[in-house]
C-alpha cells in the first residue's frame, strides 16, 4: 500500500526548526531595516517551521488513498491486517494537527509583527512550543501509521479485471503447489500447514482473456468469528474476487486432516459464497489404497497409475464438477486449464454504486 515515510515526532520538529533557522538566517543578512529585523527573522522562523511540519503532513495526507472509496477488498483487507477505524483515527488525527499548526502560524506571524522588537524573540520561543506540543501530541497516531506501512507492504495488486479463480482448502492440502504448477508465481509450499499466510496472486491468459488465480492460506472448519487474520484472508479472497472457487482435498490426509472434514469445509464455503465451485482431489498420486471391497471406480489416465477410488466415492457421487490430480506431479494440470477458461466473470456491484442509484430517486 502506498503510505509514504512516516517521521517521529522529533524528527518534524527537527526538520521543521532547523529549516526555520536556515530562513531566519538569510534574513539576518538581507538589507532589512534594523529596528524590523528581529522581528522578520522570528517571524520567518515560526512561518518556515509550520510551512515544513504542514507540507509533511499534508503529503503524508494525500499520499494515503481515502479508505472509502478503495475496492471493498482492501478495505476489507486494510480492516482484518492494521484496522480501518484506527487507520481513519490517525490520519483524522494529522489532519488535526495540520488545521491547529496553521492557525498557531497565523496566530503567531501576527504577533510577532504587531509586538515590540524586544518581544520577539519570546514569541517565537513561544510559538514553537505549541507548536511541539501538537506534534508530540500526535505521537501515537504516527506511530500507528508506521506500523500500517510495514504491515500493508505486502498488500496483493488485485486485478479488477481479471477473471478470478479463489483457490481454498484446509491447510497444507497442495493449494500453493497447484498455483506454482499452473502459473508463473512462486508461492513458499512447504510440508506444514499455514505456510502460506497472505494472499498469493498467479496470472494466466487464455484467448487474450486475463485470468488470476488466487492462493489462500488454509482455511479450518470453525466459525468466522474464531477465524484468525491468516484465515480471514482467505475469506476476504473468497468474499470480493472468486468468479468460482477450486477446492482442494487431500485425498491422502497428509495434511493432517480427515476428508470427512474437509469435505464439510467445502459446503460450508459453497453455502457462504455462492459462485460455482470445482473440486480437485489432489494428491492421487499417493491416494489411500481401498480400505473397504466395495465396487470399484477407477481412475485410468495415461499419465496416472491406476487407483482404486472406491473410498472416495461418497463424495464424487455428491458432487458433478471434480477432477481427480496430483498437483506435485502436475496430473491434471491440462484438465484444470480447461475448467479454468469455462468460469465465467461475475460482475460484481458494490455498495457504494448501489447507493448512487438511490440517489437518483430524488
Ligand atoms: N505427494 C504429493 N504431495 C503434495 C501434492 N501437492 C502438494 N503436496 C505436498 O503437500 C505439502 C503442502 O503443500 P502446499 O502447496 O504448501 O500446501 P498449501 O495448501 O498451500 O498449504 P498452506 O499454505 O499451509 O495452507 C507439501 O509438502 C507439498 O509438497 C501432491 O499432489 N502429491
Ligand atoms: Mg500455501
Amino acid at each position: 500500500m502506498m503510505i509514504p515515510t512516516i517521521p517521529t515526532p522529533d524528527e518534524l520538529l527537527d526538520k521543521g526548526f532547523r529549516r526555520g533557522k536556515k530562513a531566519a538566517d538569510l534574513v539576518r543578512t538581507s538589507k532589512v531595516p534594523k529596528r524590523l529585523k528581529s522581528k522578520r527573522i522570528e517571524e520567518t522562523r515560526v512561518t518556515t517551521a509550520c510551512q515544513v511540519i504542514k507540507d509533511r503532513l499534508k503529503m503524508i495526507l494525500d499520499r494515503v488513498p481515502n479508505i472509502e472509496t478503495l475496492p471493498e477488498f482492501y478495505q476489507d483487507y486494510i480492516d482484518i491486517t492494521v484496522g480501518v477505524d484506527d487507520m481513519k483515527k490517525a490520519l483524522g488525527a494529522l489532519n488535526w494537527a495540520y488545521g491547529i499548526i496553521t492557525q498557531l502560524e497565523k496566530d503567531y506571524a501576527g504577533r510577532i509583527r504587531r509586538a515590540a522588537p524586544e518581544r520577539a524573540n519570546d514569541l517565537r520561543s513561544q510559538a514553537y512550543g505549541r507548536i511541539a506540543s501538537v506534534v508530540n501530541k500526535i505521537k501515537k497516531d504516527l506511530d500507528f501509521l508506521d506500523f500500517a506501512k510495514a504491515n500493508l507492504r505486502n498488500m496483493p495488486t488485485i486485478n479488477f479485471e481479471a477473471t478470478t479463480i479463489v483457490i481454498a482448502g484446509f491447510p497444507n492440502v497442495g493449494k500453493s503447489t497447484l498455483l506454482r504448477q499452473i502459473t508463473d508465481a512462486t508461492p513458499e509450499v512447504a510440508s506444514y500447514p499455514f505456510t502460506t499466510k497472505g494472499i498469493q496472486i498467479g496470472h494466466l491468459e487464455r484467448n487474450w482473456r486475463k485470468i488470476q488465480i488466487i492462493d489462500t492460506p488454509g482455511l479450518l472448519d470453525r466459525p468466522i468469528l474464531d477465524m484468525n487474520e491468516i484465515e480471514l484472508n482467505a475469506m476476504v479472497a473468497l468474499e470480493h474476487l472468486a468468479d468460482a472457487i477450486f477446492f482442494i482435498i487431500d485425498v491422502s490426509e497428509t495434511c493432517g486432516f480427515p476428508i470427512e472434514n474437509q469435505y464439510k469445509l467445502s459446503e460450508e464455503v459453497k453455502r457462504i459464497f455462492d459462485v460455482p465451485m470445482v473440486y480437485l482431489f489432489n494428491k492421487m498420486d499417493i491416494s489411500q489404497t481401498n480400505k473397504d471391497n466395495h465396487e470399484s471406480k477407477k481412475v485410468i489416465r495415461n499419465d496416472m497409475e491406476e487407483v482404486d477410488i472406491s473410498y472416495l466415492n461418497k463424495y464424487l457421487d455428491k458432487i458433478d464438477d471434480y477432477l481427480l490430480i496430483s498437483a506435485y506431479k502436475g496430473h491434471g494440470v491440462d484438465e484444470i486449464i480447461a475448467k479454468l477458461e469455462k468460469v465465467k466473470k461475475i460482475e460484481r456491484i458494490e455498495d457504494e454504486e448501489l447507493s448512487d442509484t438511490d440517489d437518483d430517486y430524488y
